[in-house]
């Protein structure tokens, strides 16, 4: 019998087996995979494993079609397109929520159940869950088969998406357990995780198809697809929320209350959220509101608030429903992240390396609680695919903390006077030309920041930064009034600012004229690492100065790097190589970087010992008496390079630093073949990297 690493040796083929019973430990194999995966978060084998599994069970169907089960995780691929969706009418309508916006409308919400169920209130238990941005759908369950999935529709009727429901790996085909109820309906939201949804996008940009605006809609055109294929491919979820109807057997006990349901449809294999709360007052529902709206950007999934919901069931059927929306629930949402409104005019702004990046100036808006009044419309393609004119009515987005962009537009709302957006050919601020090269998306000022204001204001901007050498105080506007009025023009100049100089500008208090300069004098002090950085060269940001730092020690000796040279430093590849010889085989770049350091510009003298490490991931033994060095201290000077020193010699120790009346520890690096060498080669290892 074959075997494999993940104990399914039962699994393999074999004559003893017959086909069906085969075909029914495969299916029973990659539910088991499914739920893991899914429902416990935990699964016990690579994908490769699932799909091996898979394939030996589609050969066996292949080969005996009556194997066929409707639970057959084979079908979850899909079978023919449909012609159009076929109408569901739901027996259990599905209702709509009411919705909160501020904490008033919470308290309502509370009064009104105080008012539905009197005397009660201080005993209610709410159960708290996030609220999906994705489509509401119903499942149903015969005798713990999937039977039929439908959207929600107008909540009456909806339409019948079982074969691509199908598709969804998070849904089971049959639910677990020995006595599954006659009927059972989850309800529940399918959505489509950031990250697939970013996938997805990537993919229909390469291919030239229009991208989805967000993961609601990806979710939604994902699902609603006549060919299931598609769907298939789409990587869909699904959280359960509710119960629409239940018929079981008077042997078994209904859930009482919404913890119970959860509870039971986790044992039934249906996958719910694990966010959710259990709470029994106001002030803990906002809690919860807050901390989540805290959170949120951290989920896998894009959610627009949380909802509020009796625990009780039977509490529940007492408090009814307001037309069309249950009284016993409310969504508390988020301040939306999309808005709706008007490119007043599409301008393009010069980055500090001369890119061109166009910006849609807006009618401001408030998004997610904050008003914006530009976005961004990142490159001249991006405009051509979305299809966005000055004038246009357009959806603004602004998720956590990244820039705001325009995410689509609306083109049933064009204007007649909209008109189409023009990439200029010259530069806004120097009137150079600007040029695109070769497959590149981004448009460039062709000029160097010499010539180019717009490069330059960008470049001391970024000088100045947080983390670069940090001037607190030395804001932009001033920035740009110093370089407008030729005050300085490299982050030389700026050491040489005087007091006068400043405290002659318009508008520059004695004060704040201090501040400033005392600001810059502070920042003289600095590392390595944060002066590569500020420098601002090409594809150097934080991380890679750092590795640069660590690597050179030194700023002189990376400037005379070779190529071959950059690329022996971590996570510097050839683009990167290419960009900071280009960056200093400038004379001007060489010649501020000499003015800022006879300026006073400077980093701890022990920071270049400690960033010389190279040694690093190497072992050393030490045996023997050194000529010159103690143990401790030659140790110290191998630990300052980044090695480490170890007590015994194996095949792994890189090198034994051996001395007089050297022992086993020596015979042992002999019959291993491991390098040995003398305090005499040590020291000039040393020596060759740190001058
Ligand atoms: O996440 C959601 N979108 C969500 C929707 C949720 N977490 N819970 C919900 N609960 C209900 C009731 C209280 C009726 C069981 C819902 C919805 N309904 C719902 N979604 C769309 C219409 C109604």
């Amino acid at each position: 019998m074959q075997t494999n690493s993940f104990g399914s040796e039962s699994l393999e083929k074999n004559s003893e087996t017959s086909p069906k019973i085969l075909a029914e430990q495969y299916r029973q194999t990659l539910n088991k995979y499914n739920y893991e995966y899914y429902v416990l978060d935990a699964p016990s084998v690579p994908d490769a494993e699932y799909d091996r599994i898979f394939k030996l069970l589609q050969e066996l169907e292949v080969q005996f079609p009556d194997l066929v089960t409707p639970d057959s995780p084979t079908l979850r691929v899909g079978g023919a397109p449909l012609a159009v969706f076929s109408q569901v009418r739901h027996t259990v309508p599905m209702l709509s929520l009411n919705n909160a916006f501020d904490d008033a409308d919470v308290h309502a919400f509370v009064r009104r159940l105080e008012e539905g169920l009197p005397g009660q209130l201080p005993k209610i238990d709410y159960a708290v869950d996030l609220k999906f941005d994705g489509l509401a759908i119903s499942l149903i369950y015969k005798f713990g088969l999937l039977v039929q999935a439908a959207t929600r529709g107008d909540g009456n009727v909806g339409e019948d998406v079982t074969e691509n429901i199908r598709t969804i790996r998070t849904i089971p085909l049959r639910l677990r357990g020995e006595n599954p109820p006659e009927l059972l309906e989850v309800r529940g939201e399918v959505v489509m995780f950031k990250e697939d949804f970013n996938k997805l996008n990537a993919r229909q940009r390469e291919a030239g198809l229009k991208e989805f605006a967000n993961p609601r809609n990806a979710a939604a055109g994902s699902l609603r697809q006549l060919d299931a294929k598609i769907t298939s491919r789409r990587n869909l979820r699904f959280f359960a929320y509710g119960l629409g109807e239940l018929k079981i057997d008077d042997k078994y006990q209904r859930p009482a209350t919404l913890t119970d349901l959860f509870h039971w449809y986790s044992q039934l294999g249906i996958s719910v959220c694990k966010e959710r709360a259990l709470v029994s007052s106001i002030d803990e529902l906002l809690a919860f509101y807050r901390q989540t709206e805290q959170t949120r950007d951290q989920l896998a999934y894009e959610i627009d608030g949380v909802v509020y919901k009796v625990n009780s069931f039977a509490l529940q059927q007492q408090l009814g429903f307001v037309s069309r929306a249950p009284r016993f629930a409310l969504a508390h949402k988020f301040p939306a992240q999309e808005q709706l409104t008007t490119v007043l005019n599409i301008e393009v702004n010069v980055g500090r390396t001369g890119a061109i990046t166009p910006i849609a100036r807006l009618a401001p808006v408030k998004v997610g609680g904050v008003i914006v009044t530009n976005a961004t419309l990142h490159n001249e393609d991006e405009i051509r695919r979305k299809d966005i004119w000055i004038g246009d009515a357009v959806i603004v987005r602004r998720a956590g903390d990244v820039i705001p962009e325009v995410v689509a537009t609306i083109p049933d709302q064009r204007p007649v006077t909209a008109r189409r957006f023009v990439m200029p050919t010259r530069c806004p601020d120097c009137g150079s030309e600007i040029v695109k090269s070769g497959d590149e998306a981004i448009a460039r000022c062709s000029a160097s920041w010499i010539k180019c204001s717009a490069q330059r204001k960008g470049g001391l901007w970024h000088f100045a930064s947080r983390k670069a050498m940090f001037i607190d105080g030395l804001g932009e506007q001033l920035l740009d009034r110093l370089i407008d009025q030729n005050i300085i023009t490299t982050a030389a100049d700026l050491y040489k600012l005087g007091f006068t100089s400043l405290a002659t500008l318009d508008r520059m208090a004695d004060k704040s004229a201090k501040n400033v300069i005392a600001a810059i004098e502070a920042s003289k002090k600095t590392t390595l690492a944060r002066f590569i950085y500020a420098l601002g060269i090409r594809h150097v940001g934080e991380t890679t100065a750092k590795d640069l730092a660590r690597y050179f020690g030194d700023i002189y000796p990376m400037m005379e790097a070779t190529e071959e040279q950059l690329l022996e430093v971590n996570e510097v590849g050839p683009v990167v190589a290419k960009s900071i010889i280009t960056f200093f085989s400038d004379p001007l770049n060489r010649e501020v970087v000499k003015q800022l350091i006879a300026a006073g510009v400077h980093w701890p003298k022990s920071e270049m010992m400690a960033s010389k490490q190279i040694f690093s991931g190497k072992t050393f033994v030490l045996t023997g008496t050194l000529p010159t060095l103690s143990r401790e201290t030659a140790t110290a000077l191998i630990e300052a390079a980044g090695g480490k020193v170890q007590s015994s010699v194996s095949k792994k120790t890189s090198m034994v630093l051996a001395g007089e009346e050297a022992g086993s520890k020596l015979v042992k690096a002999q019959e291993l073949g491991v390098r040995i060498i003398s305090e005499a080669e040590l020291m000039q290892m040393l020596d060759h990297f740190t001058n």
